[in-house]
């Protein structure tokens, strides 16, 4: 995830520019890794495989991204930070996250 941080003024929006099969999740402010609850997943539901889990903890999760198996491997989400904080960008294919594909956007007061 390139560049790890960004960091933005609350009211601000940030474009995660997508390559490959890869699935936003975003958690509030504080939300480490560790908290990330990796038991909890759902399969891609593509009939074309490979099926792959896709970590699915909704606790304090802000943002859900689409599912990447019915999208193009490349595309733009646009996601909007209205408060102040440091909020948790990851990966939700288990593997990709596994591997340390997470960062963080770091959302100043206005
Ligand atoms: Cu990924």
């Amino acid at each position: 995830m390139t560049p790890n941080m960004v960091t933005i003024r609350s009211g601000g929006s940030v474009n995660f520019i997508v390559s490959g099969l890869h699935n936003i999740a975003i958690y509030d402010d504080g939300v480490t890794p560790t908290d990330i609850n990796i038991a909890l997943t759902t399969p891609t539901t593509s009939a074309t495989p490979p099926v792959l889990p896709i970590i699915d903890d909704p606790n304090r999760r802000i943002y859900r991204g689409v599912d990447p198996s019915l999208q193009s491997r490349d595309r733009v989400e646009v996601v909007n930070f209205a408060a102040p904080g440091t909020y948790l960008v990851i990966c939700g294919v288990l593997p990709h996250f596994a591997g340390g594909m997470y960062g963080y956007v770091r959302v100043l007061p206005n």
